[in-house]
């Protein structure tokens, strides 16, 4: 039995890749190891990283899918047939056609999610003519930030390698100790850290300022921060003077805000404010990273960026080193746009994007006027918003979309308000197709599950986490294995169905290695060669490149006052909006739903819904909690341990107690991601999804959601919390 080595990239948690080396022998994954020489390595050690050490358990998982199914009973019954894949992609391939010719190609839809390398479901569906790449992480995770950046400064300035380590670092709503893998190996030794977040941890109780806001008003908190540097004189003047637009209007803006009332609004005493902003505009240079909760939270969700941004800019912290840099792909890796065929979808198709006209700056709208649009990836700006799409297929208007295909992507228990979820796929959708390494509620749901390849089981090339770098990874593992699966790449079934759909000639590699190789030509090494001789490449990073030429918007700066925004008829400056259920917006709702509803940071565990099949990982944590002041459980008659119903006029559902003051005694923290995989999966229970899982409480109405870029509600809502039994 020979064993072999080789070198692995982790895709787990989506934006940040990290490599390890893996023992493979006979088809099984032995081992995985560290890989210390790679600065793509987490701070903690690959093996440390718990999810990692599940891999090789839920790789030969018995919950796998494994040949395509077809069902044969009522949606949900868990009947199926198992067919072979040529009759799959036959079938698919021409109910695809059928419909595309009945309705035309708009009435085929993708809903996508944080797993995969997209370019290829790009390439079918620009193809195919359909506008509907619709990445259930665009408008409430990365893709949100990405492209308020790029409509205000031209580019993503963000945080991550390479770059020198801040002197301050602000993490915004998110946690990276948890969930930034290589970053936080940089942000993590700055000499002052300042923690805005919701909710307590050890880092932030650890931290230099730990401001604790009501979830939802980081943006009033934003304008707080904007208040004291420009009244106190600390920000850039000559980087202001020169490269920012809209300075004076936004003074004015930010002096309807004076620090009372933010404290009103956020709760956060102003003392703290002041000191926070304080520090942020003094230590040189300083890095406001990303968090993602900011985009969970409906209204304001665009409006946080933005204040994000004008910190940043207002302080020259954008474009320098250790400070907010902009994030570029390697120059020699053939990119995702050439990739993905965006040319190839006609104007007339992606004018047909759902949610386009009401949401229309994180739109084609917004797109068509961005100076640089050849840089930016359309299947982000042009893909059709999740809530405006859910209602089509539920009610048929502005047209109906009556296919679906799910890839990379869980939606029964990720996107907002199950119920609609689960009454779109049962009831409303002709067809359905979900592309799973495992049986989800979701594929549950589907008339055909396409059993494809796990990470690991593919060559990998990272994308947009670590800027100017190109890391990659091995396929580790055979795609299939006569006698017990065969299993394809998502590549292989982009490819095969576009080959029948008239596309051939648009797919010249025949796997996805191949294609993986190509984009690596410019290195005139394929993908193994390079993991061993290389194993990643990283460009140098151009700092204040915007001195030769300005930054890539209408006016040549960043946009302040935005004239995107004001074109689309926005307000041009950031401005602070109560989240749509709020006790102030909804004092009458508050009477009944007393609490605000948010989630538990990530669990160390766990990537979104994914990895409940680990007993590795169960052992750690086995159940969803639901975290309370202990004044809170107090008064609701609940003890450390109990059963909780959490509900609102949307659902409810049952998690244990945990007591805890890192938590505001208003505020209700709930783990995300819950269905129970060892549960029955055909209907009522679909593996348990109705019982704990999160978004049975969150809202896709789309007047819920950020007016500017359709993200919709995964927290700041209201709810009750009651003892339950057990
Ligand atoms: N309430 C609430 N909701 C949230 C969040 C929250 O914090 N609170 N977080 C949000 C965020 S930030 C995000 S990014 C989204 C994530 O939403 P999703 O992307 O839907 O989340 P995952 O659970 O990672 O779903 C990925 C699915 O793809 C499958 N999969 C894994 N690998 C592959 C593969 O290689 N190919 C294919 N075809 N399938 C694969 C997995 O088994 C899993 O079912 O959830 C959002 N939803
Ligand atoms: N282990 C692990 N790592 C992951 C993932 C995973 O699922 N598991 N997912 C990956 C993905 S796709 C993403 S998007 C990133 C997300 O990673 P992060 O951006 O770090 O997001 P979270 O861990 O959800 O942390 C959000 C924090 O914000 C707090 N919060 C809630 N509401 C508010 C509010 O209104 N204002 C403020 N200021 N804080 C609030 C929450 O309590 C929580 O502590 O992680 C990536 N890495
Ligand atoms: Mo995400």
């Amino acid at each position: 039995m020979a064993q072999e080595t080789k070198i692995g990239l982790c895709r787990f948690c989506a934006h940040h890749m990290c490599q390890f080396k893996a023992v493979v022998e006979d088809g099984k994954l032995v081992k995985l190891m560290n890989f210390p020489e790679s600065p793509h390595t987490p701070p903690w050690t690959t093996e440390g990283c718990p999810r990692n050490r599940a891999v090789p358990e839920l790789i030969g998982h018995p919950g796998r899918t494994c040949y395509p199914l077809k069902r044969k009973g009522a949606r949900g019954e868990g009947k199926w047939e198992q067919i072979e894949w040529e009759q799959a992609l036959d079938e698919i391939a021409e109910k695809l056609r059928e419909i595309k010719e009945k309705y035309g190609p708009e009435a085929v839809a993708l809903l996508t999610g944080a797993i995969h390398e997209p370019w290829d479901l790009a390439r079918f569906f620009n193809l195919f003519a359909s506008p509907h790449v619709v990445n259930v992480n665009a408008p409430i995770c990365s893709g949100l930030e990405a492209f308020m950046n790029i409509t205000c400064c031209g580019g993503i300035a963000l945080y991550g390698p390479p770059t020198s380590i801040p002197k301050c670092f602000v993490m915004w709503a998110g946690e990276h100790w948890t969930t930034g893998g290589v970053k936080w190996k940089i942000e993590g030794k700055a000499e002052k850290l300042i923690v805005v977040n919701s909710t307590g941890s050890p880092q932030a109780r650890k931290a230099t300022i730990w401001l604790q806001p009501r979830p939802g008003t980081d943006t009033a908190l934003g304008l707080g921060w904007l208040n004291v540097i420009i009244n106190e004189g600390l920000y850039d003047k000559e980087f202001v003077e020169k490269w920012t637009f809209g300075f004076d209007k936004l003074k004015e803006r930010v002096n309807e805000f004076p620090l009372d009332r933010v404290e009103a609004i956020t709760w956060v005493p102003k003392q703290k404010i002041i000191a926070a902003a304080r520090i942020y505009a003094t230590s040189k240079p300083a890095a406001i990273d990303w968090g993602t909760a900011t985009g969970h939270m409906g209204r304001n969700a665009a409006e946080a960026e933005r204040v994000r941004i004008a910190l940043r800019a207002i302080t020259g912290n954008i474009d320098v080193d250790g400070g907010n840099h902009f994030m570029r792909p390697h120059s020699k890796l053939v990119s995702i746009k050439e990739m993905c065929l965006d040319e190839m979808l006609p104007a007339s198709q992606y004018r047909k994007r759902l949610g386009g006209d009401k949401f229309r700056v994180l739109s084609w709208q917004g797109w068509e006027m961005l100076a640089d649009k050849k840089s930016q990836r359309a299947f982000v700006s042009r893909g059709s918003i999740y809530p405006a799409v859910m209602h089509s297929i539920r009610t048929g208007e502005p047209y109906r979309v009556r296919a679906l295909l799910t890839n990379g992507c869980n939606p029964m228990v990720t996107v907002a308000n199950t119920k609609n979820v689960y009454d779109g796929l049962k009831h409303h959708i002709d067809f359905s197709v979900c592309m799973e390494i495992f049986m989800t509620p979701t594929a549950m749901l589907a008339d055909y599950v396409l059993p494809v390849t796990f990470w690991p089981e593919r060559p990998t090339i990272n994308y947009l986490g670590e800027a100017n770098s190109v890391i990659v990874g091995q396929r580790l593992l055979p795609k299939s294995m006569p006698g017990q699966y065969d299993r394809r790449d998502d590549y292989d079934v982009w490819r095969g169905l576009g080959i029948r759909l008239g596309q051939e000639k648009y797919w010249p590699w025949k796997d996805l290695d191949e294609a993986q190789d190509y984009r690596l030509k410019n290195f005139g090494m394929k993908l193994d060669e390079f993991a061993w001789k290389k194993g990643w490449d990283t460009e140098p990073v151009q700092f204040k490149s915007y001195e030769k030429g300005g930054f890539h918007t209408t006016t040549g700066k960043i946009e302040l006052w935005s004239t995107i925004f004001d074109a689309q008829g926005y307000d041009p400056l950031p401005h602070y909006e109560e989240p749509a259920e709020s006790p102030v917006s909804r004092p009458d709702l508050a009477n009944e739903y007393p609490y605000i509803l948010i989630n538990n940071p990530k669990s160390r565990f766990f990537i979104h819904s994914q990895l409940r099949q680990s007993r590795y990982l169960r052992r750690r944590h086995n159940e969803p909690f639901v975290k309370m002041h202990p004044d809170t459980a107090e008064k609701q008659g609940i003890k450390e341990g109990d059963m909780v119903w959490i509900e609102n006029r949307r659902g409810k559902i049952k998690q244990r107690a945990k007591l805890s003051d890192d938590v505001h005694p208003q505020v209700v923290a709930v783990d995300f991601g819950w269905w129970f995989p060892e549960k029955r999966g055909e209907e009522p229970s679909l593996f348990g999804v109705w019982e704990a899982n999160m978004n049975v409480l969150t809202s896709d109405a789309m007047d819920y959601a950020c007016e500017v870029s359709g993200s919709w509600n995964l927290q700041a809502l209201l709810c009750k919390i009651y003892k339950a039994g057990d």
